[in-house]
């Protein structure tokens, strides 16, 4: 195997004999061959396109979720990549009878997926990452595509779950990824792609703002209990309102309670949610941590998409995955005529019984997205204009378990009392149980929401530059992000396709990114990686 997609891979350079987030080789191999099979579907389909006929939903939803499968921490389970491997040969083998005969098609397009796992893994050894004898920053360019195309379908796929769609994001999956195939494709030409890829996914953040926002409403400010009560529970963890939605619906009345954990933490702010009152509050950090906070719990966890962690013994009866989520050995609740029967996981939750007491109860405030700071615009211009705010820092982006990632701890806690910290995704938990006080009316910390509510930062960010008349990148704001796994990606081209500059990145850059790309990025966008947070907010708030 060999794997190099996210910020904890082996040695800074590639995992080769396990990964380091639990996958093993078997399921790297075949993680490979099914990324090869959705590349020989996306070049029959961007031949359909070519033809002027659209592609039907079962294939643009099929390309998406097993993309989204592939995903760091999302899908450890060998059998459920066996069953999308075969899948794509059905869903190839009809594109191909709607296309009809092509010359020269790449080997993709023909080749046939064995019945045989032993035999696909084999398959899937020959069609990795360094398969291709082609030149190191062709290969870094298409790399950082494929994982911006991943990242894309896990946001498509949420937004698709509430009924949003759009044709060209769902096109792009397939012209975009038809041109990994080609070996002679230029530097530029791939350049190129990964700017159009930032561009659609900004598209696609955009609808599945409007999904969540037209399902359940605007995020408001609200006070999250992050203290347990007693009584039988489920926790809730991972990116899909939809699944928390319905299983609030199906757990009224039956006294258990609901606690988010991860990226569901922001579901409290929307109206449509927090209305459940057995939606009670929070538990636990970032992803990295579940393996000590499930530990022998006495409740049931509920992980609808990832950062997914190899279950210990002592939760795995326990632990439920759905959708594209999955681990050997694990319940899977499954989607059936576009329903989920939570019935399971909830008749475990209420064998197991629950917390005994009540915790004390402490509380942290979120749902900040666009609406609301946007609702405060005049407010937040005069206190920028007063000399009240001096400065807004965007902290946020993934968490992970390396060490360096204090440095986000201790860059919040060091930011000077007269700016604001906007903040998302699961690196929040760094410091998002901290004190932050206020400033004026405003708490100086913001929480927005999840990774993909990036969107709602670029909406702030861009009409807070309409009204100071001035570019996005001479406000007063500073993006400092934690990157992890490929929606990160995802979100780091779109910021660098819409011309945003000097953003620092960490905690370590991309091991896929070779040193000529890695200058490209820094010359055309100042790209900085985190030094220390002295010196960084020394350097920010020195700047003009
Ligand atoms: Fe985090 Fe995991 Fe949202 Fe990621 S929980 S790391 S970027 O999956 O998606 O922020
Ligand atoms: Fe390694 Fe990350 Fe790939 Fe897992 S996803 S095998 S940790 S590079």
């Amino acid at each position: 195997m060999f794997c190099f997609q996210c910020e904890q891979t082996a040695g800074g350079k590639g995992c080769t004999r396990v990964g380091v987030c639990g996958k093993d080789s078997r399921v790297a191999n075949l993680q490979d061959l099914l990324l090869y099979q959705l590349k020989g579907i996306a070049y029959l389909g961007d031949q359909h396109l070519k033809q002027g006929k659209k592609i039907d939903q079962y294939t643009t939803r099929f390309m998406m979720d097993a993309l989204f499968s592939t995903l760091t921490n999302v899908n450890f389970d060998e059998k459920r990549f066996v069953e999308y491997i075969l899948e794509a040969q059905t869903v190839k083998e009809n594109l191909k009878n709607q296309v009809g005969s092509l010359q020269n098609v790449p080997a993709a397009v023909d080749y046939r997926a064995p019945e045989d796992v032993e035999k696909m893994i084999e398959d899937g050894k020959k069609v990795g990452i360094l398969a291709d004898e082609i030149d190191e920053d062709i290969r870094s360019l298409r790399e950082l595509l494929i994982y911006g195309i991943k990242g894309m379908a896990a946001y498509a796929h949420h937004a698709a779950r509430l009924g949003k769609q759009d044709e060209n994001v769902n096109n792009f999956f397939f012209t975009a990824l038809a041109r990994t195939l080609d070996n002679n494709i230029s530097a530029d030409e791939l350049f190129n792609l990964c700017m159009e890829l930032g561009k659609m996914n900004f598209r696609c953040m955009q609808i599945l703002d409007e999904a969540h926002t037209q399902t359940f409403g605007h995020p408001q400010p609200t006070e999250v209990l992050i203290s347990k009560k007693k009584g039988p529970f489920i926790i809730v963890s991972g990116h899909d309102l939809k699944d928390l939605k319905d299983l609030l619906e199906q757990t009224e009345g039956k006294g258990i309670n609901i606690y988010t954990h991860g990226e569901m933490l922001p579901a409290h702010g929307y109206p449509e949610l927090k209305k459940y009152k057995h939606l009670v509050g929070n538990y636990g950090g970032a992803w990295q941590d579940q393996q000590k906070e499930f530990d022998g719990i006495p409740g049931c966890i509920l992980m609808t998409t990832n950062c997914l962690q190899k279950p210990k013994d002592s939760y795995k009866d326990r632990i439920f995955t759905t959708g594209v989520v999955g681990f050997d050995g694990v319940a899977h609740i499954e989607e059936v005529d576009g329903k989920k029967d939570f019935t399971p996981i909830i008749q475990k939750a209420l064998e197991l019984g629950g917390w005994q007491e009540d915790e004390e109860e402490k509380k942290i405030l979120v749902g900040f997205g666009h609406h609301t700071v946007l609702g405060l615009a005049n407010k937040i211009i005069d206190a920028v204009k007063s000399g009240q705010i001096k400065h807004f820092f965007l902290i946020g982006g993934c968490d992970g378990a390396r060490s360096g990632r204090n440095y986000y701890t201790e860059f919040a806690e060091k930011t000077p009392k007269d700016t604001l910290i906007l903040t998302l995704a699961c690196g929040k938990y760094r410091f998002n149980k901290k004190d932050f006080g206020t400033i004026g009316e405003f708490p100086r910390l913001l929480d927005i929401g999840q990774c993909n509510d990036a969107y709602s930062a670029l909406v702030i960010a861009i009409e807070l530059a309409k009204v100071f008349n001035c570019d996005v990148n001479d406000l007063p704001l500073t993006l400092v992000l934690s990157w992890f796994e490929q929606k990160a990606v995802a979100i780091l081209l779109t910021l660098l396709s819409l011309g945003l500059k000097n953003i620092y990145l960490g905690p370590s850059l991309p091991a896929f990114v070779s040193p000529n790309i890695l200058q490209v990025l820094v010359e055309k966008f100042n790209i900085k990686p985190i030094s220390n947070p002295e010196k960084d907010l020394n350097e920010i708030l020195s700047r003009k």
